[in-house]
């Protein structure tokens, strides 16, 4: 099941929040910046002992105050253009975080708008991708079942049904 939900991701109820972090995983502003704030101060340390993440990658932390099981912090491209790799790191991110939630036998996910804020990656592109890699897991598994696309504003939201919707008629 895909939905889109329009609000803070770290008031949702899943087994998995997705951060989108930077490389070095030292919080920052935005939705990283949000679910450290959420999360305590002990999300900061273990991120610390972790020591980083490449970007299309992911690493697990606990959730600390978050009442979820697990964050996952991943670390979308940076948009220079779009020829520099930046749609394969991407995809690279949404692949990675829902294999291993289902490798951690989790059932729900959410994802914030990787790459959209900060970094630049232009909106209609990344929710391209988003939706194709989502597809695709629900192509090949039924774990985790649930998977959330939480958006901070509504026309956020309105992009990606729009790309199910079109996905769904092809
Ligand atoms: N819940 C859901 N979505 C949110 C929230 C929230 N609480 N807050 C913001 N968004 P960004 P990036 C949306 O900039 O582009 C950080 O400093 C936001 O409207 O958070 O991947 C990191 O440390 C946008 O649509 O992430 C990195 O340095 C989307 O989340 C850098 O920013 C992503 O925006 C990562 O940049």
């Amino acid at each position: 099941m895909i939905e889109v939900h329009v609000g803070d991701i770290t008031r949702l109820h899943v087994d998995v929040i997705v951060n989108a972090a930077n490389q070095h995983l030292a919080g920052g502003g935005g939705v990283d910046g949000a679910i450290h704030r959420a999360a305590g101060p002990r999300l900061l340390e273990a991120c610390r002992e972790i020591g980083g993440c490449p970007v299309g990658e992911v690493r697990a932390t606990p959730a600390f105050s978050i009442p979820v099981k697990r964050i996952y912090h991943t670390v979308g491209p940076v948009w220079r253009g779009g020829n520099l790799g930046e749609p394969e790191l991407l995809a690279s991110c949404y692949r990675q975080c829902l294999a291993l939630a289902r490798r951690e036998n989790m059932r729900s996910i959410a994802f914030p708008a990787i790459s959209c804020g900060v970094y630049d990656y232009p909106p209609e592109l990344a929710v391209e991708i988003a939706v194709e890699e989502v597809q695709a897991h629900f192509d090949r598994d039924t774990q985790p079942q649930t998977v959330i696309f939480c958006c901070f504003d509504e026309a956020m939201a309105e992009l990606y049904r729009q790309q199910l919707d079109a996905y769904v008629r092809r």
